[in-house]
């Protein structure tokens, strides 16, 4: 059996526009996937696992699962549906409501303000490029700590900036889909850390009770080989998503060699300079040194060879193995490797990469109080075959106690690792690859909203009762 420590918190992970659905009741505002998605036409937000009306019945279900914590976020645009200016009482009664329902079950929310739902209406107006929009963020952030802060002690200010900055302007996969625009995508990638910042330094100006934390995409990068230019090129991809990330959050600091790697960057394409003011990096500096925690999301490791020629990017967004590419220019290519397994949607699966991660925190970031595992799970193709049936996702298991074996040994070798969440909870729905890609320990049968246990919920209360005892 995994070793954890007592007291290790395990959790399930939700977003709001994943899980809600309700995505036009009670006076909600639209968000910028709305009108994208209808657009696009391939799966609607609505009904998703219609969280919105049954959160008593999955938090019922953490309960008999020992699953001890939730991830959910608050949708800003429930409470501002304009992203500024007019409250929406309904939504925010929403949250007291499901936060009532956690305590009274004795299941620990884990509050998200941000995970990839802008409001449409800042959306439009230059989402995370417009600084105004970030004065925006930081009110509707004030006006939760102050309307929840006796329901809610852990927070998160943002969910995986990375993904947001990167597939927004570089790979064009989240809207408004422009494609390797480097200089937009870093400054997004500053901006969100500026946000972030000026969050945490209003949470402790404000002496609110609790943590608060950030969460990161942290995919490892490795070079494809050991050669001199695959080096650099890991170097590179590793700046972009992850380097300028940790240290604009957990450092307080971009690093010289950040900021060269990021030059780069910028010179091989088209050029142009961030804009960072000293008051930005005096926000950064102090957030740094009062964050209390930082969330690792991990799913999959990347292995990357030097590239020079045209950008390309193709996502599998189907679940057809071998259909994705990632080219950028004068940064990388993402090669498969030989021996390693992948998902359908070719993510491979490489339990090292969240041991070498926690450590790197460990080690170059020895400001970072504590850490959680705030995402990890297998994205699979679930097959229900009838109420009686057992939804037999052994894969999923495998998957989950590979990554938690990983997570024991950090932490044996130092890594302050308190928590677990597997990402999902329940099967909900997935940004760019809608249904078909299910997570959840919890099988969601979208056409009835019944909720049933698959083989990996059993695992997981096994798991949780092994720590407890
Ligand atoms: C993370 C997000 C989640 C979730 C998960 C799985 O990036 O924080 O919101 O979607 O990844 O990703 P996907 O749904 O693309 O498979």
């Amino acid at each position: 059996m995994l070793k954890l420590p007592k007291g290790f918190v395990l959790g399930g992970a939700t977003a709001a526009y994943q899980c809600e659905g309700a995505t036009q009741a009670d006076g909600k505002g639209k968000v910028l996937w709305d009108d994208y998605l209808k657009e696009q036409g391939r799966f609607s937000p609505d009904p998703a696992c219609d969280f919105y009306h049954r959160y008593p019945e999955d938090l019922v279900l953490c309960k008999q699962f020992g699953i001890k914590a939730i991830r959910v976020s608050i949708a800003w645009s429930r409470i501002f549906p304009e992203g500024h200016g007019r409250i929406e009482p309904r939504g925010v009664a929403f949250y007291h409501r499901l936060f009532d329902e956690c305590a009274e079950l004795g299941i620990e929310p884990y509050v998200t303000l941000h995970h990839f739902d802008s409001p449409d209406a800042t959306y439009r107006t230059g989402d995370w490029l417009n600084p105004e929009n970030i004065d925006y963020f930081v009110d509707f952030a004030a006006f939760c700590f102050k309307e929840y802060g006796s329901q809610v002690k852990k927070w998160i200010t943002i969910n995986e900036p990375v993904s947001v900055s990167t597939q927004q302007y570089i790979t064009g996969t989240f809207p408004p889909q422009e494609h390797f625009q480097f200089l937009k995508a870093l400054q997004c990638e500053h901006n969100f850390n500026l946000a972030h910042a000026r969050v945490v330094n209003l949470f402790k100006k404000m002496g609110c009770e609790g943590e608060i934390g950030i969460v990161h995409a942290l995919q490892t990068v490795y070079p494809a080989s050991d050669d001199v230019k695959d080096r650099h090129a890991a170097d590179l991809q590793d700046a972009l998503e992850i380097r300028f990330y940790l240290d604009g959050t957990l450092e307080g600091k971009y690093s010289d060699t950040t900021l060269q790697l990021v030059n780069e960057i910028l010179e091989k394409n088209g050029g142009g300079e961030l804009v960072i003011t000293d008051s930005d990096r005096d926000e950064l500096d102090r957030a740094a040194d009062q964050l209390d925690f930082v969330g690792v999301n991990y799913y999959f490791s990347k292995f990357v060879k030097d590239f020079e020629g045209k950008s390309e990017f193709t996502h599998n967004g189907t679940g057809t193995k071998g259909t994705s590419v990632s080219r950028l220019q004068g940064i990388g290519e993402v090669i498969r490797k030989e021996g390693i397994p992948t998902t359908d949607w070719d993510w491979p699966i490489y339990p090292q990469g969240i041991y070498d991660m926690l450590m790197r925190i460990t080690k170059e970031y020895p400001k970072t109080r504590k850490i959680y595992v705030t995402e990890n799970g297998l994205g699979h193709k679930d097959k229900f075959e009838g109420k009686d049936q057992l939804i037999d996702d052994q894969p999923r298991i495998d998957y989950i106690e590979q990554h938690l074996e990983k997570i024991a040994e950090a932490i044996q070798d130092g890594a302050n690792v308190q928590g677990y969440f597997v990402w999902s909870l329940q099967d909900m729905f997935s940004w760019t690859n809608g249904y078909n890609k299910r997570y959840g320990l919890f099988y969601v049968d979208f056409e009835t909203q019944e909720r049933y246990p698959k083989k990996s919920a059993y695992w997981f209360k096994e798991l949780s009762h092994a720590i407890d005892s």
